[in-house]
């Protein structure tokens, strides 16, 4: 499912560039507590757990409320040809982007994320316009060398924005539309075709009450609570 580091002529060059970003070690409250590279966080240890670290998790829909969503390309290191929401990251161990108020930091990444990954130009997705819902907290352990485990800030925006995907990140995009996401669903798994596990968490638990309600989405504004899944 996931690649094996070390066998080198496996591993995209530009993948394992950015395995050496500062991300953030966060406790199950979700201080931060640290710094790792995204190698370390992504390790997992003997013990079958990995680090704690930041993270956030993009649905951007359209204006008539269709989901952006990718798969994801060949060269990433974790869940390569995985079906994923529009974007996840992320933010770094920068003084920017560890800005807590209103979830500033986070909600730069995602604006720096969406432009590199999808080539979404950084004015048409302003920190301002980015809603940040809720953190879920939740660990995708493997058997093999790579796992998640995340506090995971979900992020909203529906706007109709230009798309221009990054292939070293993205090799297929396609909006869905709410009543055909079971169908997509389906479909994708009768074609042997692997979904994210943090996308396939959140489409059966929280996506179907927020994504009735889009017109309505800031009554499930939630800074309090995490959810732990
Ligand atoms: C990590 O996503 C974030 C979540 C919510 C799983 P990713 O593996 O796509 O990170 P990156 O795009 O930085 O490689
Ligand atoms: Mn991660």
């Amino acid at each position: 499912m996931n690649k094996d580091v070390n066998s080198a002529e496996e591993i995209d060059p530009q993948q394992c560039a950015l395995l050496s970003e500062p991300c953030i070690l966060v406790d199950e409250n979700d201080l931060n507590v640290g710094s790792a590279s995204k190698r370390e966080c992504h390790l997992m240890r003997g013990d079958g757990t990995s680090l704690l670290h930041r993270a956030f998790s993009v649905f951007l829909f359209n204006s008539s409320g269709e989901l952006l969503v990718h798969r994801r390309s060949d060269a990433k290191i974790t869940f390569p040809g995985h079906y994923t929401n529009t974007c996840c990251s992320h933010p770094l161990h920068t003084p920017e982007e560890t800005i807590e108020d209103d979830a500033l930091g986070v909600r730069l990444a995602a604006q720096r994320r969406l432009h590199f990954e999808l080539g979404i130009p950084p004015e048409q997705a302003t920190p301002d316009e980015l809603i940040y819902l809720t953190r879920i907290h939740y660990a995708s352990p493997s058997d093999g060398m790579w796992g998640e485990h995340e506090m995971d800030y979900i992020i909203f925006l529906q706007k109709d924005v230009v798309i221009a995907p990054n292939e070293n990140e993205i090799q297929d995009t396609r909006y869905v539309k709410r009543e055909e996401f079971q169908n997509f669903l389906n479909d994708l798994k009768e074609n042997d075709i692997p979904i994210t596990p943090w996308f396939s968490l959140i489409a059966q638990n929280l996506l179907p009450i927020w994504w009735e309600n889009l017109n309505n989405i800031n009554k499930f504004k939630d800074h309090e609570n995490i959810h732990h899944m």
